[in-house]
């Protein structure tokens, strides 16, 4: 196929690599081009201020449903679609797990055959690139889109209006193709007049200028109040624009806007979004509906997903701000403001509240018609606690849509050889019908198929073991077991906690208690640029990767791999590679999670705390094939609202976690690291520990050490393996979207 559609150009013998590059991207844009559109009365819009896509060349290719013929011909010139990766620059628009969860539903939205596309923005430098100097993270800007690349610029332009000015914005699209399927889109709203040379140093840029540069970063330091305003901008930008388009769609569909709710249905991701509820409301209004009647269609086509209990995370803005910003969005606002308080006599419920402050999540929850969180435990806790009194309002709107994962991506495209293995013993169903995932269970008993399963892990964690030591220039041990935390760099998230199992670990080794196999502990992690403890425990996890890999006693039993710049692309190589993951956030405090999926999927054995999906995923597994320990969330809740944890108590009881706790500040760690970060780090664990590290420390090395005791038995960690893939399937983001479909979206 591609060496007849070169057959205009030069014969591909003749090319180099990146001429035959620049042909595969046009001839998978052809071949996309014949797919036809998903089309339906009713469209879901799926709203987000983020979509982590990760790389599209082989995952089109798949999804096409040619990637084995291209290879093929490419096999004939000694080269294989992998070798192409490199040249495909890494769409940098989403931090983490909300941005990628929004990709894997678009996947199966198309997949589904469902018409329903996505809603967001073109942030030219996205998220920062990471680069470590000095034991330190710097931040850099990503400069992603290229001339060739999947972005179509289309005609499509709308007016927004800011009180004192107006942007024209213009839209781009990427095409979404379902799995052997049609194609739905993800328009992505940028401004023409974006200058890419107001960016000075690093990311620093000059935020006065909203036309020049609206669409540069995703989220900005948002710690001064410029920052703040420009999210609000940017919010603002984006909802004006999808509001804009969802009725100019549906009244050539033939709407007459009052029957708006049988054409559109909007997904709000989050609350980032959350203005495109008043924008609605403002441009039915102008299209002459009245007061009463624009809330209410609003509300009847408007759901929201919650995706985190962290109180500062919740988006609250001045109201001062948005009345500088968005006057007659402010206004309707105050008016469903004055609304809630004619009807709720409770302060907490409040969308604008006594310091004249705007709570977005009170705004959706009042506003739309289905509150949703993201995995059981989530959900109950918003519910029962954090959102009580909104559901005891609504008891009918709040429902549960645990997340998924797209097997296309995270298997088909990240796992060949595993993806080979299982359709050979249970044929290539699974890959769109993921309960067919279940026959594969039959050969829990086959030694051959358990063999084969441990040979496929070894062979990945090889690719691995060279990848990381050209890019890192670390070299694995891939004979030992690779365990891997790699997530956004979060206090709740706990990497400090692993942190201080591996200085344990060495401390040990340096006494002379050698482990029986060696291991590597993989780490990878972006922190928020103005997240000062996140980046001291990057700095921190640095300074002991440099100690133990350059000390020739412990290098030979352990070793660290930090990557740098950790992204969707880094993510599909290592998650194959994976034997251990760790997901040991504070009980109650991840909302779901979605790299554990990944993980359990590829066959990886989960060591983690009973939070967000991972007690699903311990209730689909049982316990003899997943590792849990650490304080439970109704017990970590109690705790934490009794105020009565105090760090200092435990350090003072356990002589190995004072000792591990003590290194951070050791001579050793100053020659190579910043006394005022490590010590602020230092401190930070000793005195506040805001999410208990070391109220969960004895119970964790405990658990870390017996997981690493029974990886010996490698029959019986191969059986383990078999049972977490075969219970992945039931985090197929294809089921999660059947569900919102079923019971929200119901196209
Ligand atoms: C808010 C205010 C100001 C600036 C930034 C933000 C902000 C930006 C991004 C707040 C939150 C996010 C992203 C949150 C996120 O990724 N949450 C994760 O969502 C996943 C998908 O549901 C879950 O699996 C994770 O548990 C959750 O942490």
């Amino acid at each position: 196929m591609l060496t007849e559609y070169m057959e205009n150009t030069k014969p591909i013998k003749e090319c180099t690599k990146e001429e035959i590059f620049k042909e595969l991207l046009n001839f998978t844009k052809e071949q996309l081009t014949l797919r036809g559109e998903i089309e339906n009365k009713k469209k879901m819009y799926y709203f987000s201020s983020e979509f982590l896509i990760g790389k599209l060349l082989i995952n089109n290719l798949i999804n096409l449903g040619i990637y084995d013929k291209i290879n093929d011909e490419l096999t004939e010139i000694g080269l294989q679609l992998t070798d192409f990766e490199n040249f495909e620059n890494e769409p940098s628009l989403g931090n983490g797990g909300l941005g990628r969860l929004a990709s894997c539903f678009l996947d199966s939205v198309a997949t589904l055959n469902l018409c329903g596309d996505g809603v967001g923005l073109n942030y030219h430098f996205g998220l920062f690139k990471q680069k470590f100097e000095k034991n330190m993270q710097k931040e850099y800007k990503n400069e992603w889109i290229e001339n060739d690349s999947w972005l179509e610029k289309t005609d499509k332009k709308y007016t927004v209006k800011f009180k004192d000015f107006s942007l024209c914005s213009r839209m781009y699209d990427i095409k979404i193709i379902g799995y052997k399927g049609n194609c739905n889109r993800l328009h992505l709203f940028d401004v023409d007049t974006v200058d890419e040379s107001i960016v000075i140093d690093g990311i620093e840029f000059d935020k006065s200028e909203i036309e020049k540069n609206l669409t540069l970063f995703l989220y900005p330091d948002d710690s001064d109040k410029e920052g703040k305003k420009l999210r609000i901008y940017q919010q603002y930008f984006m909802v004006s624009c999808g509001a804009q388009l969802i009725i100019e769609e549906a009244l050539k569909k033939g709407s007459n806007l009052h029957n708006l709710k049988e054409y559109a249905v909007v997904q709000i991701n989050d609350t980032h979004p959350t203005m495109i509820i008043p924008e609605l409301i403002y441009q039915l209004r102008k299209n002459g509906i009245n007061k009463t009647e624009s809330i209410d269609i609003v509300a009847s086509m408007c759901a929201y997903t919650n995706h985190t209990i962290l109180s500062e995370a919740l988006e609250k803005w001045p109201s001062s701000y948005l009345k500088e910003i968005v006057p007659h969005i402010y206004e309707i606002i105050v008016e469903l403001d004055e609304y809630v308080k004619e009807k709720y006599n409770d302060e907490s419920v409040y969308i604008i509240d006594e310091n004249d402050t705007v709570h977005m999540a009170a705004l959706d929850i009042h506003c739309t018609f289905s509150v949703n969180g993201v995995a059981r435990l989530h959900t109950d806790i918003l519910t029962n606690s954090e959102l009580k009194n909104f559901a005891k309002i609504y008891p009918n709107k709040f429902n549960n849509k645990t997340n998924g994962i797209t097997f296309r991506r995270w298997l088909v495209k990240a796992n060949p050889r595993l993806t080979k293995l299982i359709s050979h013993y249970i044929g290539d169903d699974f890959i769109v019908n993921y309960e067919k995932l279940a026959d594969f269970g039959r050969y829990i008993n086959d030694t051959h198929v358990l063999d084969m399963l441990l040979k496929i892990k070894a062979e990945n964690k090889l690719e691995l073991q060279e990848y990381i030591l050209k890019n890192e220039k670390i070299n694995l041990m891939p004979e030992g077991i690779y365990d891997v935390q790699i997530k956004r760099l979060h206090e709740y998230k706990r990497q400090q906690l692993n942190l201080l199992y591996v200085i344990d670990k060495y401390l040990k080794i340096k006494s002379g208690k050698i482990p029986h196999r060696p291991i590597n502990f993989i780490f990878g992690a972006k922190a928020a640029p103005a997240y000062v403890l996140a980046k001291d425990i990057i700095h921190a996890i640095l300074c002991i990767q440099s100690i133990i890999n350059n000390d020739d006693e412990a290098n030979k039993y352990i070793k660290i791999a930090m990557v740098e710049n950790y992204n969707v692309t880094y993510a599909e190589r290592i998650i194959p590679a994976c034997d251990v993951s760790e997901q040991i956030s504070l009980a109650s405090k991840e909302a779901s999670g979605t790299g554990n999926m990944k993980l359990m999927l590829n066959g990886a054995i989960t060591l983690g705390t009973l939070d967000g999906a991972n007690v699903e995923m311990a209730q689909y597994v049982g316990n003899d094939n997943i590792y849990i320990f650490g304080r439970k969330s109704d017990e970590v809740i109690e705790i934490l609202s009794e105020k009565s944890y105090n760090p200092i108590d435990y350090y003072n009881k356990n002589k190995r976690m004072k000792s591990a706790v003590d290194f951070l500040v050791s001579d050793q760690m100053l020659k190579v690291g910043n006394r005022t970060n490590l010590e602020n780090l230092y401190k930070n664990i000793k005195e506040k520990d805001n999410f208990m590290t070391l109220l969960d420390f004895e119970d964790y090395c405990d658990v870390k050490d017996k997981v690493f005791y029974d990886y010996e038995n490698r029959l019986d960690w191969a059986r383990k393996m078999l049972v977490n893939i075969v219970n992945a399937r039931y985090f197929s983001s294809d089921a999660s979207i059947n569900n919102y479909n079923k019971e929200i979206w119901k196209l």
